[in-house]
C-alpha cells in the first residue's frame, strides 16, 4: 500500500527535489516512510530555523525550492523566522508539515502540538498556505507550489498535512509529469516605449536587485549596450564582475551614487524592490531618482512600491531583458565610454569613503587570493557591512547574508550549509560575529554530521557590537550589548569541528588553504590587531 506520505516523496523526487530538511517527530514519521526507499538525501539539523535556513542557503544557490519536513506547532512555530527571512528576500522554499487529524482541527482541546490555527499562522510569510483535506487534493497542490517557484515572484509555500490523511491509502494517485510553465514576458507596448526612452538617453542609470540573478549574461550586455553605470543590491552582487567599467558596487545609500540617481536622465531598475535595505540603510530617506524611472518586475505590486515608475514592465528579468536588448541600438561601452567615465568618477569618490575600512579590505583580500571561488554567506556583523560595500565578485548567488530585508541573526551559519550542499564544489564562507552565531550555533553538530566542510570566519568583538555603537550614537548607556563570549574553539572542537584563532594573515592564509573537505572549520578573528585598523 503507498501512503499519501509515500506518494508525496515520490512526487517531489519526480519534480527534482533531491535534499530535504527536517526534524521528525511523532507527527512526521509518516513523511519519512517513503525516504529512504527514494534518491532524496535527508539533512538533520539541530533547530527548525536551522532547517528553514540551510534550505533558503540551498535554494538561493541551486535557483530550486528548499525542502523542510517539519512537525506540527513547536516546528513550524519555529521555522516562521526563517520562512520571514525567505519571504523578504523572494526565495522558494516549500514547507511540508503535519497538523491534527480533520476532526480535531481548531478545537483548542489540548491534543499534542495542538495550535488555534497553523495554516493562518504561516499565511503571512508564505505564497499560500494550505490544509489538505483529502489524499486527491496533493498533486494539484504541489503544482501549485511549483507554479509559484516556477513563475512567479518566489515566496515559501506552506502545505499542512493532517495527521489523517499523511497515513491514508494513495495507490490510486499517480506521479505527474512537471508541466512545464513559462516565466511573464514583457507586453509589447512599454517594452517598446522603454527601449525608446534608453536609446535617447544622455545619463542612463541601470538598478538591478536579486531578481536578476538568473540572467548574469544579459545584466552584462544590457549594461554595455546602454552604456549605463550599474548599481547592484546585495543579493545582485557579482552580476557585474568586479573590474567591469560600469560597475558601481552595491552603495547607493552613499552620496556618490545617490548624486548620480539624482542627475540620471532616465534609471532603468530591474527585480529590484527599491528597498531600505539596499538604497536607504543610513535611513534618511534620501535615495531620489530625478529623472525617469522604468521598472521592470515579475511582481506587477512591487513595480508600484517605494519609486513610482513612468514605465512599468511586468515580466521576468531575464526575458525582458534579452528582449531589450534586441530594440536597443548597441552603444559601445568601452574604459572610456562617458557611462564608464561617470562610473569611474563615482568608484574613486567611493574608494575615498572607504579608506577607513582598508583592514577589512584586506581581510576579504587574503579569503579571495587563497579561495578566489568562494561563497560567502554572512550573518548581520561587522565584516558583512563592510564586505557590502568592498567585495565585488565574478558571479551571482555568491554574497548573500541577513544584513538586508528581514535581517535576521544567525542566518549565515546555517544558511551556509545548505549554500555548500547545494553546490559542493565551492568553497563557502559563512561570515558571522560572536553574537549572531550564539543563535544557531548547534548547526555545527549538523554540518559535522553532514559532512559538509565549510569555513566560519568569526568575528569576535564580545558583543553585540553593531547595537552597541548605535546606542552610543544616541547617548544611550549601552546595556544587553556587552554580552559574554564562550570558547568558540572549544565548543567548535567538542562538535567534531577544527577550529583556530587566526594570528595573522599569514596564518588565516594557512588556516584556509588546509581547511578540511568533509568537516566545518572555524576560524576566530578578534576584532583587534593584526585584522583591526
Ligand atoms: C533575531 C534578531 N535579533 C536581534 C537582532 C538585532 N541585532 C542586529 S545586529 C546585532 C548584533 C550582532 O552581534 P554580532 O553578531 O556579534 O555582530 P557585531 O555587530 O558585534 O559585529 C543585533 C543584536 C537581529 N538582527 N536579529
Ligand atoms: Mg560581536
Amino acid at each position: 500500500m503507498t501512503t499519501c506520505g509515500e506518494f508525496l516523496v515520490k512526487q517531489l523526487e519526480a519534480w527534482g527535489v533531491d535534499t530535504v530538511f527536517g526534524i521528525p517527530g511523532v507527527h512526521t514519521v509518516e513523511l519519512y516512510r517513503g525516504l529512504p526507499g527514494s534518491a532524496i538525501r535527508h539533512i538533520t539539523p539541530r533547530h527548525e530555523q536551522g532547517a528553514g535556513f540551510m534550505a533558503d542557503g540551498y535554494a538561493r544557490v541551486t535557483g530550486k525550492p528548499g525542502v523542510c519536513f517539519i512537525i506540527t506547532g513547536p516546528g513550524m512555530t519555529n521555522i516562521l523566522t526563517a520562512m520571514g527571512q525567505a519571504y523578504a528576500d523572494s526565495i522558494p522554499m516549500l514547507v511540508i508539515s503535519s497538523v491534527n487529524e480533520r476532526a480535531r482541527l481548531a478545537h483548542g482541546n489540548g491534543y499534542l502540538h495542538e495550535l488555534p490555527n497553523q495554516r493562518a499562522m504561516s499565511a503571512g510569510v508564505t505564497a499560500f498556505s494550505h490544509t489538505l483535506m483529502s489524499v486527491e487534493e496533493l498533486p494539484a497542490v504541489l503544482a501549485r507550489a511549483f507554479a509559484v517557484f516556477d513563475s512567479e515572484r518566489p515566496r515559501p509555500v506552506h502545505i499542512e498535512l493532517p495527521l489523517d490523511i499523511i497515513s491514508a491509502p494513495a495507490a490510486h494517485l499517480s506521479v505527474r509529469p512537471r508541466v512545464p510553465l513559462a516565466r511573464p514576458a514583457p507586453a509589447r507596448s512599454p517594452l517598446h516605449e522603454a527601449a525608446a526612452k534608453l536609446a535617447k538617453a544622455q545619463k542612463p542609470l541601470l538598478l538591478l536587485g536579486g531578481g536578476c540573478v538568473a540572467a548574469e549574461a544579459e545584466a552584462r550586455a544590457l549594461a554595455s549596450a546602454l552604456d549605463a553605470p550599474t548599481a547592484l543590491t546585495i543579493n545582485a552582487k557579482g552580476l557585474l564582475p568586479p573590474e567591469h567599467p560600469l560597475l558601481l558596487g552595491s552603495n547607493q545609500s552613499l552620496v556618490p551614487v545617490r548624486e548620480l540617481a539624482l542627475e540620471a536622465d532616465v534609471v532603468l531598475a530591474i527585480g529590484t524592490e527599491l528597498g531600505e535595505t539596499d538604497y536607504d540603510v543610513v535611513f534618511d530617506g534620501n535615495f531620489k531618482i530625478g529623472g525617469e524611472l522604468i521598472r521592470i518586475d515579475i511582481d506587477p505590486q512591487q513595480l508600484m512600491r517605494n519609486h513610482a515608475p513612468s514605465i512599468a514592465i511586468h515580466s521576468d528579468a531575464r526575458t525582458a531583458m534579452r528582449a531589450l536588448l534586441e530594440l536597443l541600438p548597441a552603444r559601445a561601452a568601452s574604459a572610456d565610454s562617458p557611462g564608464a567615465q561617470r562610473a569611474a568618477q563615482v568608484r574613486a569618490r567611493l574608494a575615498e569613503d572607504f579608506s577607513g575600512w582598508a583592514h577589512y579590505r584586506r581581510l576579504f583580500e587574503t579569503i579571495l587570493e587563497v579561495l578566489p571561488e568562494a561563497r560567502f554567506v554572512g550573518d548581520s556583523t561587522q565584516t558583512v557591512y563592510s564586505g557590502n560595500h568592498l567585495v565585488e565578485l565574478d558571479g551571482g548567488r555568491r554574497w548573500f547574508n541577513a544584513s538586508t530585508g528581514y535581517g535576521t541573526l544567525g542566518y549565515g551559519l546555517p544558511a551556509a550549509i545548505g549554500a555548500k550542499l547545494g553546490e559542493p564544489r565551492r568553497p563557502v564562507i559563512s561570515l558571522m560575529g560572536d553574537g549572531g552565531l550564539q543563535f544557531t550555533l548547534p548547526e555545527l553538530a549538523s554540518a559535522v554530521e553532514a559532512k559538509v566542510g565549510i569555513i566560519v570566519l568569526l568575528w569576535n568583538n564580545h558583543g553585540y557590537g553593531e547595537i552597541k555603537r548605535y546606542m552610543e550614537r544616541r547617548d544611550i548607556t549601552p546595556l544587553g550589548v556587552d554580552i559574554y563570549t564562550p570558547d568558540f574553539l572549544a565548543i567548535a572542537r567538542g562538535f567534531g569541528c577544527a577550529a583556530e584563532r587566526a594570528r595573522d594573515h599569514a596564518h588565516l592564509r594557512e588556516l584556509l588553504r588546509h581547511a578540511p573537505a568533509d568537516r566545518p572549520l572555524l576560524v576566530e578573528v578578534m576584532e583587534a590587531t593584526p585584522f583591526a585598523p
